[in-house]
């Protein structure tokens, strides 16, 4: 009896809700440099890789942060072409996406967005959460926020109901980064009736 209620007491102190968050973009998009960023920003005493070492990420980059008492586990994927067919076992599980695209690569930008409608447009990410980050805004000539954001809004019915974003950020530099998070936790959280965190089933 005193056991589980000390137990019970302890799990309650050190069990967080777990939620998922999924990385998604095309290669060079800078995925693999926010998650550092990310990582960096929101983490005491992380010590950061040099993020001009990273290189594409072939497989599966997993990161973890603690903000406002949850816990997120973020799966960075590799964004070649060949490697999109994996992203999709990923989408049950998880609770939100962030879709990184290179504001500085006006050549690629409707290939972006055409892969964003494909992800967007899954039965298993119906109701998600959706944050989409215009990365590299410290390159001078990129495209501002204000011209992304059209471009990823323009399909509101595959968007729907879910809460989506769009909002201007540089992996490099880490502006924007927190900003982005904070948002997408309590959008994870009103979310959480839909789809529940981790822990909740187990206690
Ligand atoms: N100037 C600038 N460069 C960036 C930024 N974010 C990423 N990069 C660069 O873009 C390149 C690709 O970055 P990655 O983080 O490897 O891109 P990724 O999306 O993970 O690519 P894959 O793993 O191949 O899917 C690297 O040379 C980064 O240094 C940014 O905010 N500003
Ligand atoms: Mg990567």
């Amino acid at each position: 009896m005193m056991y589980s209620l000390l137990y019970g007491f302890y799990k309650y102190l050190v069990q967080k809700d777990e939620y998922c968050v999924l990385i998604l973009g095309l290669d060079d998009a800078g995925k693999t440099t926010y998650l550092e960023a990310a990582k960096m920003k929101l983490t005491k005493n992380y010590s950061a890789i040099n993020p001009l070492k990273i290189t594409t990420t072939v497989g599966l980059n997993i990161g973890r942060i603690e903000v406002n008492g949850i816990r997120l586990n973020f799966w960075d994927l590799g964004g070649q072409t060949e490697l999109q067919s994996l992203w999709d076992k990923y989408y049950a599980e998880s609770h939100a996406v962030i879709y990184i695209v290179d504001s500085s690569d006006r050549d690629r930008i409707d290939e972006s967005k055409e892969t964003f409608d494909k992800v967007i447009a899954s039965e298993n990410l119906k109701g998600v959460p959706l944050l989409v980050l215009a990365n590299k805004q410290d390159i001078p000539e990129c495209m501002g926020v204000r011209e992304v954001k059209p471009i990823f809004n323009k399909n509101a019915h595959l968007i729907g109901k879910r809460d989506c974003m769009v909002m201007p950020v540089s992996a490099l530099t880490g502006e924007g980064v927190d900003e982005g998070i904070r948002w997408l936790v309590d959008c994870i959280k009103r979310n959480s009736f839909l789809r529940p965190p981790r822990n909740q089933e187990e206690s």
